[in-house]
């Protein structure tokens, strides 16, 4: 506890919300309730927030209605009834009025009132909030409730204030409507809200050009009754029906499947893909690899353009509305009212601008670099400054006069997506690093608001006036948020989500992709733990329980997820056979890894018996260096089918030839067993590497885990014998000491995979303990590290074994050995093991694929051909 803060001077009231969409007026409701005085300031003269300004014909919401509804009062959803499955703008727009009258929630709204600057006065720890009228109004809290696409991107197109016609935009549509009868009529934009526009001002025009720049993704939304199985669902059990939508992926319950698209025969794909067209949602249960498998998504991507070569009857317009280059989903996708059908019409025109851009918005119509075209009206849909536009918007200043414009320069920093550092008790109400525009909005809004509203309670009753997240905290979640997108393939696309759209605008994906369900467990547990990462003041001192909410790979945690789910026994408490089996058992789960050029089985000679090798050789032609590799599993557990992905993998990547050799197991054959067969090995496969289809000269060493105790051990053996030559050794998450003592056994001996009583178990079974100190076991304690091959060592994070390969890593370095240490952030001891699985290891298996090359340099290739003269 620091020394208490002098009195705070009474605001004008508790909260400030600046909106009143749908998240303000929740806001404003849920904060009356716990008796916060509070005022909503709401730039429109009506609520709505983009319901009230996006007017333009075909406006609806596209996901379903009943799950686009408030869940905080069963009365109020007893009450409504939604028309349709998809509801029209006056419609969603007549709900937000309902809700407005029934909480009597005009009364501390101020309409017309736009903000312009909140500035943060540390003094009197309050919020001083100027509106454009030149207002001001304190308080102690000041949420941004503004909606995620509620700033307009400026219109970027020359000559736009030009033209002489009728200008429309979809984000800001005449309340009276708009006739175009006998009106030749220009669109530009086909995002969503083109898409669902332009069927409409095609039925009433007498002309309709359409400028695409991009073409999307688009489906029938089959737009009717709400289906009945969902209002069954939702009547016989309302609580569990809203509670599937909070613990979903995207805030609407829907199936989950672990399977991949490339593993099912071209016809179940079909299956499921007819299944997602015909479906009329947005998001259709597919595939588990979609966002992150470029190929299994271009299965999708190829199955839509095949429909809409099937509905649009000219070939040339219907390529030219084939998207091509992004993946699906990486830009909003749609549903649609007759989109595709509108360009069979006969008045209805596709310009591709990606073929002829527009040179020019003149007087009188739109000239492209092929052509000048009259129109009487033209209708800008062409989107939003998504996520951040309308925050900083507002010129909003923290701490010591700190501008989000400027700390935002660079792209958006939250803790959470709900507050920044600098900005003491400023809330944002679905802001970038949340959910959001991934989600449903009103599930990702309810959470929001009650987490925010909850906090402030939870501020009163322990007399604490000031919060304000980390700096350490606030890293760590714009990393995590980092981490999720780039197992994805979303960074990949010039999307809104990446804010691409406008330009100027930093690259970075804005949105939480992690899931609703994750992200509220990370919210739950931060205000569990004492509120992780946030620093609160109050008049008896400051309190912070400082951290980071997230540290695990996004892929990880689904891999330890999936796990424990299995509810799989813990591999100690079996004897050494039912642990193998079921290690074996889950290896033929997994993904097979990359195809290679050739996989030969064969034998070689052990130090007491046969022993078998799997010889990986890649695609290229040869002869390719040689790497003997040794796998992993305690020196128990194990063969060359459980490390076969990730022999695969480093066969394609490093363009070598792998030989994953057996040796003999303990309990059976006990220490030195598998040392000498591992050396026994080294020697054959050296000796034999030409023959093997290999070139000649040194081989290099690797192996995992246990194995990479082995590959060391016999680099140790080797250079004691005067041979064979190691050109180099690649110690995945290596075994070097035997003691379990260091502090990463603590830290996580518990929860990752590989457990301290794991490793007891293991040690148990391979050595006696009067054994263990022995270098040939524990390569750490060799009491002469010198003149070793150059080694890579890979240790991850929240392994057990981090700090013993870190210590052999430096050791190696001490005795003058060439060592590269590579550490794996946010990943567990098998992890970087699990190709196709864990996508976020790539990367850490390239570096080691890059080590191998270069420890074996490909020879001279022979001239395999001649030209003919
Ligand atoms: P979007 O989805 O951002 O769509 C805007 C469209 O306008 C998109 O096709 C853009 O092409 C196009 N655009 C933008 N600027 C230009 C210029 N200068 N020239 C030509 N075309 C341009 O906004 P929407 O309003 O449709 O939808 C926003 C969200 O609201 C939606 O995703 C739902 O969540 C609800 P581009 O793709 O940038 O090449």
């Amino acid at each position: 506890m620091a020394t208490g803060i002098g009195p705070a001077v009474r605001p004008d009231v508790d909260v400030v919300v600046v909106g009143a969409g749908f998240a303000g007026l929740y806001m404003l409701h849920r904060l009356r309730g716990l008796g916060f005085s509070t005022v909503v300031l709401e730039g429109a003269d009506g609520v709505g927030g983009t319901w009230y300004w996006n007017r333009y014909p075909g406006a609806r919401c596209d996901i379903m209605s009943i799950d686009y509804s408030y869940s905080f009062d069963p009365e109020l959803e007893r009450e409504w009834q939604w028309s349709e499955k998809y509801a029209t703008q006056p419609e969603i727009l007549a709900y937000a009025n309902y809700v407005a009258d029934k909480y009597d929630l005009r009364k501390d709204i101020r309409f017309g009132t736009r903000v312009q600057q909140a500035s943060w006065d540390a003094a009197a720890r309050r919020w001083r909030v100027s509106t454009a009228a030149g207002d001001e109004i304190t308080c102690r809290f000041y949420v941004m409730a503004t909606g995620c696409l509620s700033l307009p991107k400026s219109i970027d197109i020359e000559g736009a204030d030009r033209f002489g016609g009728e200008t429309y935009y979809t984000h800001h549509w005449p309340h009276e409507g708009v006739d175009f009868t006998g009106k030749r009529v220009a669109v530009i934009g086909s995002g969503s809200s083109g898409i669902q526009a332009i069927p409409i001002i095609a039925a009433q025009a007498a002309q309709l050009t359409v400028f695409q720049r991009t073409p999307n993704f688009s489906r029938p939304a089959r737009n009717g009754p709400t289906p009945q199985q969902k209002l069954d669902a939702f009547k016989a059990d309302r609580d569990a029906y809203r509670q599937a939508a909070r613990l979903s992926q995207a805030g609407v319950a829907a199936p989950i499947t672990q399977v991949s698209a490339l593993q099912v025969s071209e016809s179940a794909r079909r299956a499921v893909y007819e299944a997602a067209w015909d479906s009329g949602e947005l998001l259709p249960t597919t595939f588990a690899d979609l966002v992150t498998s470029a190929e299994a998504n271009e299965t999708f991507c190829e199955f839509l353009r095949g429909k809409i070569r099937s509905i649009v009857k000219d070939p040339v317009t219907a390529e030219a509305l084939c998207p091509q280059g992004y993946y699906y989903g990486t830009k909003r996708p749609c549903i649609d009212s007759g989109y595709f059908e509108t360009f069979n019409l006969p008045h209805v025109r596709l310009v591709d601008l990606r073929k002829t851009p527009i040179s020019t918005i003149t007087e009188t119509g739109i000239r492209t670099t092929t052509e000048s075209m009259e129109f009487d009206a033209i209708v800008f849909a062409t989107g939003f400054d998504a996520m951040t536009g309308a925050i900083v918007a507002v010129d909003i200043r923290g701490r010591d006069g700190l501008s989000l414009k400027q700390k935002w320069a660079d792209g958006p920093k939250t803790y959470l997506g709900l507050t920044t550092v600098g900005f003491p008790n400023c809330f944002l109400v679905t802001g970038p690093g949340s959910p959001s525009v991934l989600s449903n909005m009103m599930v990702s809004i309810e959470q929001h608001v009650d987490w925010v509203s909850s906090t402030i309670d939870h501020m009163r009753r322990t007399g604490l006036e000031t919060i304000e997240p980390t700096s350490t905290a606030e890293a760590g979640w714009v990393q995590h948020v980092n981490d999720c997108a780039d197992v994805t393939l979303f960074p990949r696309a010039d999307s809104w989500y990446m804010g691409a759209n406008v330009p100027g605008k930093p690259r970075v994906f804005l949105p939480y992709i992690g899931g609703v369900d994750r992200y509220r467990k990370a919210c739950d547990e931060v205000a569990q733990q004492g509120y992780l990462g946030f620093r609160f003041e109050g008049a008896a001192g400051a309190v912070c329980n400082d951290g980071v909410i997230r540290r695990l790979q996004p892929d990880v945690t689904i891999v330890l997820e999936v796990i424990e789910s299995l509810g799989l026994p813990p591999v100690e408490s079996m004897p050494p056979q039912a642990a193998r089996a079921l290690f074996d058992a889950l290896a033929t789960q997994r993904p097979p890894g990359p195809a290679v050029g050739e996989i030969v089985d064969g034998t070689l000679p052990g130090a007491a018996a046969e022993l078998k090798y799997r010889l990986y050789r890649p695609a290229t032609a040869g002869p390719h260096p040689v790497v003997v590799y040794y796998h992993g599993g305690g020196w128990v557990l194990g063969s060359h089918d459980s490390d076969d992905p990730l022999c695969r993998d480093l066969c394609v990547r490093s363009d070598s030839i792998i030989v994953s050799v057996d040796y003999r197991h303990a309990p059976e054959d006990r220490f030195p067993a598998a040392v000498d067969d591992a050396f026994a090995a080294l020697r054959w496969v050296s000796s034999h590497a030409e023959a093997l289809g290999g070139q000649p000269g040194p081989v290099a060493v690797a192996g995992w885990s246990a194995g990479a105790n082995l590959a060391t051990v016999v680099c140790q053996l080797a250079r004691d014998a005067g041979g064979p030559a190691i050109a180099g050794q690649l110690l995945i998450t290596p075994v070097t000491d035997a003691d379990m003592a260091r502090p990463s056994y603590q830290q996580n001996g518990e929860r990752y995979l590989l457990t301290s009583a794991m490793m007891r178990w293991f040690f148990d079974h391979y050595v006696d303990v009067a054994n263990r100190a022995d270098p040939r076991v524990a390569p750490l304690r060799a009491g002469n590290l010198s003149n070793l091959p150059p080694a890579t060592i890979v240790t991850c994070e929240f392994d057990p074994l981090r700090d013993e390969g870190a210590a052999y890593a430096a050791a190696l370095a001490d005795a003058g050995v060439d060592v590269q240490h590579i550490f794996a952030r946010g990943h567990i001891h098998s992890s970087l093991t699990m190709v196709d699985l864990v996508i976020s290891g790539a990367p850490y298996r390239e570096k080691m694929a890059e080590a191998l090359r270069r420890y074996l340099p490909r020879q001279q290739q022979p001239l395999l051909r001649h030209k003919r003269a």
